[in-house]
């Protein structure tokens, strides 16, 4: 996959492109992550890349000029179509749902404003898809660009070097993750839950939909009334929520299990 991206700090995506899961998918030419600034598309002597907004008041926004040339030349740059996304708060919101579907695209391009935002005649005429990272505000595109790179890339073939891991993934069976741990089985911090020193394969899968379905319960009951539960995830979760209550009974009732 082919992501291009336009924006007046390309620097700064090479180095979020460069690390980890993302950097090694690069190496690995699963991905290629190419940056454009508009500013080297500007035509005046001072390289000008925004404006004063029309109608008054304070605030300015990029110029459709260069980034028109900008984006003309990523797009010249790859021979196939490529969706063009631009990185805004009034876009869409991401999800782990739109990232599986991004990242099976043959080329992206994102468009990353800064100032007020991007010319909106720029927006109608180049841009087939507004995304946003979540709602709150950003000085510029770049982080949400940085945000889908990552959820993207590390989805490539070959990106990370367990498959498995993916689908365990918080989300991608639209529930939370599970509690992990490693050894030592005995810290200062506490002990790893029995079930995962057992041996027991089955158990430990059935311990950790109920860690996540209750977790998912407690954390984040929007994806909870979301998802499609069958008879087994949805005995899991009233055993969860049963053994929860009476947690809380007892707490309540000063009389807490012993350490
Ligand atoms: N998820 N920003 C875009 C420029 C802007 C200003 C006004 C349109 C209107 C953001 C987000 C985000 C900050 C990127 C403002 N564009 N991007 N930028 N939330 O906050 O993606």
């Amino acid at each position: 996959m082919r992501i291009d991206v336009i924006t007046l700090f390309p620097e700064f995506i090479r180095q979020c492109a460069s690390v980890g899961v993302v950097g090694r998918a690069q190496e690995r030419n699963l991905l290629t992550v190419e940056s454009w600034n508009p500013r080297d598309f500007a035509t005046d002597n001072y390289r000008t890349v925004d404006g004063r907004t029309c109608g008054g008041g304070p605030g300015m926004v990029m110029l459709i000029q260069p980034l028109r040339a900008a984006l003309a030349a990523a797009r010249a740059a790859a021979p196939s179509a490529a969706r063009t996304i631009y990185l805004s708060p009034q876009g869409a919101r991401l999800t782990q749902a739109r990232v599986a579907g991004l990242a099976r695209e043959e080329r992206l391009i994102l468009l990353c404003g800064r100032y007020e935002g991007v010319d909106e005649r720029l927006i109608e005429r180049e841009v087939d898809e507004e995304l946003s990272i979540g709602d709150y505000v950003l000085s510029g595109g770049e982080l949400g660009a940085a945000v889908v790179i990552d959820a993207i890339g590390r989805l490539q073939d070959g990106a990370l070097n367990d498959a498995a891991s993916a689908e365990q993934d918080s989300f991608s069976n639209g529930l939370l993750d599970c509690p992990h741990y490693a050894r030592p089985m005995q810290d200062a911090l506490g002990a790893v839950p029995d079930v995962l020193q057992s041996g027991n394969h089955a158990m430990i899968r059935r311990w950790r939909l109920k860690q996540s379905l209750g977790r998912t319960w407690l954390r984040r009951p929007d994806l909870l009334a979301r998802a499609d539960l069958d008879g087994e995830a949805r005995q899991l979760l009233e055993e969860f929520r049963r053994e929860w209550l009476a947690a809380q009974c007892s707490q309540r009732a000063g009389n807490a299990p012993e350490p």
